[in-house]
């Protein structure tokens, strides 16, 4: 006796290995007391904005309250906000930014 074998298709959920994560925009919040300047400082060096951009964010922020400074996995969203929230401390800056679900 002989066996024959015969092609097969294996399709597997797309949340397995390829659906993208989900996504939370990470939204600075104004205050009255830190320095433009360093709010600008803030978006260079932990969202990777350069000059231009950054002040365009800051200015929006100390106008309408609130921006967003980026869109990230949840994870990394949470760690950019530990890295604000610890630097503003350190600078005795009253700075906050907080994550909200972009999708
Ligand atoms: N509103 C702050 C000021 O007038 C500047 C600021 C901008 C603070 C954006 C926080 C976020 N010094």
């Amino acid at each position: 006796a002989r066996t024959t074998s015969t092609p097969e298709l294996v399709v597997e959920k797309q949340s397995a290995k390829t659906a993208p994560p989900p996504m939370y925009r990470v939204i600075l919040l104004n205050d009255d007391y830190t320095p433009m300047e360093f709010v600008v400082h803030v978006l260079q060096k932990f969202f990777g904005k350069g000059q231009e951009e950054a002040m365009r964010i800051m200015l929006q922020v100390h106008h309408e309250g609130k921006g967003v400074c980026g869109v990230y996995p949840h994870d990394i969203a949470a760690s950019r906000i530990a890295q604000v929230s610890q630097h503003a401390r350190a600078r005795q800056h009253p700075l906050q930014c907080v994550m909200e679900p972009a999708s």
